[in-house]
Order: structure tokens, then C-alpha cells, then sequence
């Protein structure tokens, strides 16, 4: 599906074969597809008992957070998914710290979008009505709690959670800056020197001194078991898969359109551009999630707040 200039979105279907099965829950889907806006009822009411929503940073893009992959994926002279790592850690906790203070400033700066209240409104509507919904969130900007979702599951963690290197001991941390060495640190100009924070002036654990990380999942590191069964559950007979603003490049998140395809649920994509989930998916709504999400589920949401924009960010 791809957006008209008016907004409106184009319905191209690519599966040939449709089993009997599924046909009731393309249906509803399709309404999504075809902008009737969807009232209530019709959402639920219908076939579709169980709906999952995976979000990515795309979703946030709209306001004002740089995406990891693309122009936005950029931090100094490093790609935002090299610092995302725990060998970039161990050789240097003061740049990855640096690099997450950044991302703290610009995110304590922004606001949810319309994807983010959006997909609260969907939850709340599903809740109503008795229907399962699970929220599964790759980012870690919290933007989905602010805009109103409940119970999200955060797969790579979040920004505002420490974990001590010595004792696992996670917190929720909101300081800003998180340490006084950190303060006027980050800046993401390329010129930039590095500020080369000794490791006891970095962020320090409360209960035995260790040096504290940020409490996300950097490549090479397992998702935590809770997450992980939390999403069997969630995918487990889902009817409805709605998948945002992700590349579908980062595993396990990657294998989650797939996995509910072969599974026989709908998927539906909303992207700027097609992703390899694509061709699992049954729908695409092509264009800024901000527009195609509320547009897609007949959710009319009125003034929103605006979010700056992300050049006015600064560390
Ligand atoms: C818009 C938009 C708008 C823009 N509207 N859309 C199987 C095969 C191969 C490799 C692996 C595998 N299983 C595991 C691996 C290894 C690895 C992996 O996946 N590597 C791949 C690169 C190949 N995975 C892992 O290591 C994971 N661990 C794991 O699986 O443990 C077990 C294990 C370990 C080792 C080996 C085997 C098994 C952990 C992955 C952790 C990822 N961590 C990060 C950092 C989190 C902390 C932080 O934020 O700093 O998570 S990396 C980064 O990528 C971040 C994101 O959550 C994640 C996904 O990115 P996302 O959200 O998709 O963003 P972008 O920027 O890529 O895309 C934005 C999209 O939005 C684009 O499509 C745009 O078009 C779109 N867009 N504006 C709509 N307005
Ligand atoms: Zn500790």
C-alpha cells in the first residue's frame, strides 16, 4: 500500500492464494487498509480476539529521535549501532556514556507523537472490549508510557534504567545530567573531543560503587527471559500483527512478521519505505507513521502537543 498525496493510501494486494481461515480476519483488516475508519465495534467485534503491535524507531522519528540506521544514525564520527555494544563499553564507558547522556537530553526533550497516542487509544479500545493486546517496543524512550500505553514490553530495555557492572542491580534513573562529569558532555558534532571521563566519575552504583551501564540490550546480548516469554505470549495466535517503524534488521525482533505469518495471523506494515518484513505482510501503509497509524485505525486525535524538532536538541 503506498500514501497518495492527499494522505489517502492505495490497497495492493500481493498474496494470490488466501486460506478460508483467514479470510474473516482480512476483512477487518482490510478496513484498516481501505481508511473505514474503524469504529470500535468493528475492530473488535469481529474475528480479531488477539492483536500485537512491534514498534521500532521510526515511530518516535516524528518526534524529533534520531532513527539508528540512515542520515539520523550518526553520533560524532560513529554509527549509533557500533557504540551499541559491550565491547565499545569495556574499551570505553566514558564515549558510551557520552553517547547515551546525549540521547537522554534530546529524548527528555521530545514528546510522543500521534503513532505513540494512537496505539494508546487502540490498547484502550481493545481492553473495552475484552480483546488481547501486547504492545512489544524495540525502542527505549519511554514515548509509549508518556502517550498513555500500559503493561508495553520494552525488548531492548529503556533509557532510564541502570544496571551495575558489579551487582546487576537495575534501576530507574531520571537524573539529568545522570552524573556531574556527564554535564554539557555528549554533544553529537563530529569535531567534538571525546571528554574521557575516568571510569569513578562515570555513573556509580548506589549499593556497591561498581561502575553502572545503561539497562539495554546491545548486539551480542540476550533479551531477558521475561521479555522473551512475554512475547511467545503475545504471538502465540495472534490474529493482528501491526509492525512500525522498524527495518526488520535486528534479531529477534526480525523474525517476529515472519513468525506470525507462517503462523496464519495479518500483518500490517507501516514504514516510509519497504523493509525484508515486507513480504510478509499483508498490508503497507506506506508513509510517516504519525499520518498512516491514525489514519489506518479511524482514530482522530485532535491537538496534539508539538515535539520540537530534533535540530533543537542539544546535550
Ligand atoms: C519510519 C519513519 C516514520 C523512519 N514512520 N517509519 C539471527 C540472525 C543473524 C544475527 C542474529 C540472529 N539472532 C541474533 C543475531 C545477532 C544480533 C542481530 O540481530 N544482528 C543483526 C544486525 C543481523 N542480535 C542480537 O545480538 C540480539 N541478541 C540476541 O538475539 O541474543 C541472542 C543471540 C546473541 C548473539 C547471537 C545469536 C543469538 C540483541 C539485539 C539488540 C539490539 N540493540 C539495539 C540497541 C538498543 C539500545 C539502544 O537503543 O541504544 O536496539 S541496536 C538498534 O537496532 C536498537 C533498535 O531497537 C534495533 C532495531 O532498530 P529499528 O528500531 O528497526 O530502527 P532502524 O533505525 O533500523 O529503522 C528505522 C525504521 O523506521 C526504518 O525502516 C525507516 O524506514 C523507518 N522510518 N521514519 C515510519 N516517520
Ligand atoms: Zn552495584
Amino acid at each position: 500500500m503506498d500514501s497518495e498525496p492527499d494522505g489517502s493510501c492505495e490497497r495492493v494486494d500481493e498474496q494470490d492464494m488466501v486460506s478460508a481461515m483467514s479470510v474473516e480476519v482480512e476483512c477487518v483488516a482490510s478496513r484498516l487498509v481501505d481508511h473505514l475508519a474503524i469504529e470500535h465495534s468493528s475492530l473488535v467485534s469481529s474475528c480479531v480476539q488477539k492483536i500485537a503491535v512491534l514498534t521500532g524507531a521510526g515511530v518516535s522519528a516524528e518526534s524529533g529521535i534520531p532513527t539508528f540506521r540512515g542520515e539520523g544514525g550518526l553520533w560524532r564520527t560513529w554509527n549509533a549501532t557500533e557504540l551499541a555494544t559491550p565491547e565499545a563499553f569495556r574499551e570505553s564507558p566514558s564515549l558510551v556514556w557520552e553517547f547515551y547522556h546525549y540521547r537522554r537530553c534530546v529524548v527528555a526533550k521530545s514528546l510522543p507523537n500521534a503513532s505513540h497516542y494512537a496505539l494508546a487509544v487502540l490498547q484502550q479500545r481493545c481492553e473495552q472490549e475484552g480483546k488481547e493486546f501486547t504492545l512489544l517496543t524495540q525502542n527505549i524512550d519511554g514515548l509509549h508510557a508518556q502517550a498513555g500505553s500500559t503493561d508495553f514490553v520494552e525488548l531492548h530495555g529503556s533509557l532510564w534504567k541502570t544496571r551495575c557492572c558489579h551487582c546487576n542491580d537495575v534501576r530507574v534513573n531520571r537524573d539529568m545530567p545522570i552524573c556531574a562529569a556527564l554535564d554539557g558532555k555528549g554533544a553529537p558534532d563530529p569535531k567534538t573531543t571525546d571528554a574521557g571521563i575516568k571510569p569513578m566519575d562515570l555513573p556509580r552504583c548506589k549499593q556497591c560503587n561498581g561502575l553502572l551501564r545503561p539497562h539495554v540490550v546491545w548486539f551480542g546480548e540476550a533479551l531477558e527471559s521475561r521479555v522473551l516469554r512475554q512475547v511467545d505470549s503475545a504471538l502465540q495466535n495472534c490474529d493482528l500483527l501491526l509492525v512500525a517503524g522498524t527495518s526488520a534488521l535486528v534479531y529477534p525482533a526480525a523474525g517476529y512478521v515472519p513468525l506470525v505469518s507462517a503462523l496464519g495471523g495479518v500483518v500490517a506494515e507501516f514504514n516510509i519505505e519497504d523493509t525484508p518484513a515486507s513480504r510478509s505482510c499483508r498490508f503497507k501503509f506506506r508513509g510517516p507513521s504519525a499520518c498512516t497509524i491514525p489514519q489506518a485505525l479511524g482514530i482522530s486525535l485532535g491537538q496534539l502537543p508539538q515535539a520540537p524538532s530534533s535540530s533543537d536538541s542539544s546535550a
